[in-house]
């Protein structure tokens, strides 16, 4: 049958944030067609490695391909962060990565979906072999306009040093939204962002885990080719839903998140890979104390999550666990965060705004402070306030400043943001969009039947 035929291989590259998206993406494609999932091994975080064991078990209909990464030599980058690391190493394995999947797959090969993170190395490669090419952006709209438009401003430039980037007939991204290391041009990750943004223009369609009455603008600006003239379909495909996995991580937190009043906890986390210094992690504590609201807060102070050993009595101040037992859970590790924004007691998140974390707040109606810290976290914070699902403390912190924040501010911004009862019902509307969008018949959904019909066609 035509299900059979059609045969679409996802490849990821590292971190927690691309592979929950690829992982949500594989699961919801496995109902029209069939899927592989190549994943490479050994993961760089345990996160990750959990995650993809209980997948395999979670999800018999997907195929899993496991690529062994190369041993390889990373003296030439001595500072680089150990993902983007991992994208170049996979980058470089592009060649080997292609091969082993075509020899390995039993029904021939539909189309590629792969991660805009290693997207340069991949595309051409899979285009020569005239399959047709996907990208899955796993960030905002609003930021796929700042990737798509940036080989652009970086060609028209003369100095090294990057001010606002003003994206014709769409938006000015000021200099502070710009993520850090895109000032050093030198720098590994740089270089494969400028890559990656022109090869964008290569692709069939590019995914994008948002939905249309979320980020409207963002995704009419670059429909109507006004970012970077034909440009490729972008394909508004979420928000993709979380996975049914087995229990994992914290599980003192849901006993404890049962005992607490509806819409009363404030969730902290901050992803994966933000490692908070300690000196603002006690600042954290105190506004989280004096706020006056119920928390239920992660704590991680290193952004590889193997590293992060020091238990919580060394990094809080002393006696603070016994101030605030009544009112907060401090975690230290992996909490299912999906279950933690579903779960009725929770009424706020304090978020970084990595791309998948607010998408699950929008998903689950959840109110959120946006605190970015880096990255494309900023430019993610902008559909936050836009859209009505949050705030953004946007002084707290900037790319590349090294600026702590007070408790009392944060106790301030915090208390603010759970007395905002019109910002509580505004988020569980889009709580409703968003699930109206990737239901059957949604906006979303009808995307990717559209997707497939072409691949059939
Ligand atoms: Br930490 C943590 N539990 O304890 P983002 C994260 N997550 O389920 P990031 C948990 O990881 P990038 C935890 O639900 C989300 O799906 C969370 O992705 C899950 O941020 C994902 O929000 C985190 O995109 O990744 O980790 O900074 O840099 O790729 O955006």
């Amino acid at each position: 049958n035509k299900h059979s035929e059609l045969h679409v291989v996802l490849i990821p590259s590292a971190g927690m944030g691309h592979l929950n998206t690829f992982s949500r993406l594989a699961v919801t494609l496995a109902d029209h067609c069939k899927v592989t999932m190549v994943s490479n091994i050994p993961a760089v975080s345990s996160a990750e490695s959990h995650h993809l064991a209980d997948m395999f078990s979670a999800y018999p209909q997907i195929e899993f391909l496991q690529f062994e990464m190369p041993p390889y030599d990373t003296s030439d980058y001595p500072d680089a962060d150990p993902f983007v690391l991992r994208w170049e190493m996979i980058s470089r394995s592009a060649p080997d990565i292609l091969n082993y999947v075509m020899k390995s797959s039993s029904v021939p090969v539909t189309a590629f979906v792969v991660d805009i993170t290693i997207a340069a190395s991949f595309i051409p490669l899979a285009k020569n072999l005239g399959i047709p090419c996907y990208i899955m952006f796993t960030s905002t709209a609003a930021m796929l306009s700042f990737v798509a438009y940036f080989p652009t401003y970086c060609d028209s430039k003369t100095t090294e040093d990057l001010g606002d980037v003003e994206i014709p007939g769409y938006r000015t991204v000021p200099r502070a939204s710009i993520p850090g290391v895109l000032h050093d041009p030198k720098n590994l990750f740089t270089k494969q962002f400028v890559q990656n943004g022109r090869v964008l223009l290569k692709v069939d369609g590019i995914f994008v885990n948002t939905f249309e009455s979320f980020e409207e603008d963002s995704l009419a600006a670059l429909s109507d080719g006004h970012v970077q003239p034909g440009f490729p379909p972008v394909i508004a495909i979420g928000p993709l839903m979380p996975l049914n996995m087995p229990a994992s991580g914290a599980s003192e937190v849901f006993s404890w998140l049962d005992k607490q009043p509806d819409n009363s906890v404030v969730y902290v986390n901050f992803g994966n890979r933000t490692g908070m210094s300690r000196e603002q992690v006690r600042e954290l504590g105190l506004g989280l104390e004096t706020s006056g609201c119920r928390f239920l807060w992660v704590v991680k102070t290193k952004a590889l999550d193997s590293q992060d050993v020091e238990d919580l009595g060394e990094i809080l101040e002393k006696g603070y666990l016994e101030r605030v037992k009544d009112r907060g859970i401090v975690i230290k590790g992996w909490v299912e965060q999906d279950k933690v924004l579903r779960h009725k007691a929770v009424g706020g998140f304090l978020s970084h705004s990595g791309w998948n974390s607010v998408i699950e707040a929008a998903i689950y109606g959840v109110r959120m402070l946006a605190w970015p810290m880096g990255g494309d976290q900023r430019i993610n914070a902008v559909p936050v306030v836009k859209s009505g699902l949050g705030m953004w403390a946007k002084s707290w912190s900037w790319q590349g400043e090294d600026k702590i924040v007070s408790g009392k501010e944060i106790g301030e911004k915090v208390k603010e943001m759970m007395a905002d009862e019109a910002l509580s019902a505004k988020a569980r509307l889009i709580g409703e969009q968003a699930r109206q969008a990737a239901a059957p018949g949604g906006t979303s959904y009808q995307g990717l039947v559209e997707f497939i019909q072409e691949l059939k066609d």
